[in-house]
């Protein structure tokens, strides 16, 4: 199963990034990552050249909420992306705010899996299940 991921926007805490990555390889994926300071349309771009099922995106600095707003759009420009798995992890806002409510708000944007200040391992474990109820792995 083939994942791109990467920290979206004007972001440059490549901490997590580096962990993802690991622990993506851990569990069996084949990894491309785009690292820091990646762009939506990278990321798009990105899924198309490699055949991507999964595009697994951070934001720490919590810009994302500017870039999520952007992603249904985006998008629907591409061909082929209907199956792609979409999921945001890391601080999906700036300052603090409801887990859930932020969630919900990202899943709006057209995201599957929104993990706002959620461990890692627990957000895998997330990708794991939609994985399985879907019939993928
Ligand atoms: C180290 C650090 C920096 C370093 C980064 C060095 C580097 N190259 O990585 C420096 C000093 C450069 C920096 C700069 C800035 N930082 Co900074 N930084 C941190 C700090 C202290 C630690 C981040 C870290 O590496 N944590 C360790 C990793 C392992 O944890 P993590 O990033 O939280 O990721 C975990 C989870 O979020 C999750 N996760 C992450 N992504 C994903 C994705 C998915 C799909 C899933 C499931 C899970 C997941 O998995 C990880 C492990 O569980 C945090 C505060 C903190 N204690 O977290 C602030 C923090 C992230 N920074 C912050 C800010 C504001 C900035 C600056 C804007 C400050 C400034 N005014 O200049 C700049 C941003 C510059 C930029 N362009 O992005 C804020 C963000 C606030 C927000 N979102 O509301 C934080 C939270 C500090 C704070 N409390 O205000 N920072």
């Amino acid at each position: 199963m083939k994942v791109v991921t990467g920290v979206v926007g004007n972001d440059i805490h490549v901490v997590a990034n580096r962990l993802i990555d690991l622990a993506l390889r851990a569990r069996g994926y084949e990894v491309f990552n785009l690292g820091v300071n990646t762009h939506l349309q990278e990321f798009f771009d990105a899924v198309v050249e490699t055949g991507a099922q999964v595009l697994m995106i951070s934001s720490l600095n919590g810009e994302a909420e500017g870039w999520g707003r952007e992603v249904r759009l985006l998008r629907s420009q591409y061909t082929n992306l209907d199956d792609l798995i979409m999921m945001i992890g890391g601080n999906l806002v700036v300052g603090s705010g409801n887990g859930e409510d932020i969630a919900a708000r990202y899943r709006n944007y057209g995201f599957d899996i929104a993990c706002h200040q959620v461990d890692l391992n627990t957000g895998l474990d997330m990708l794991a299940a939609l994985l399985r109820e879907r019939g993928i792995q």
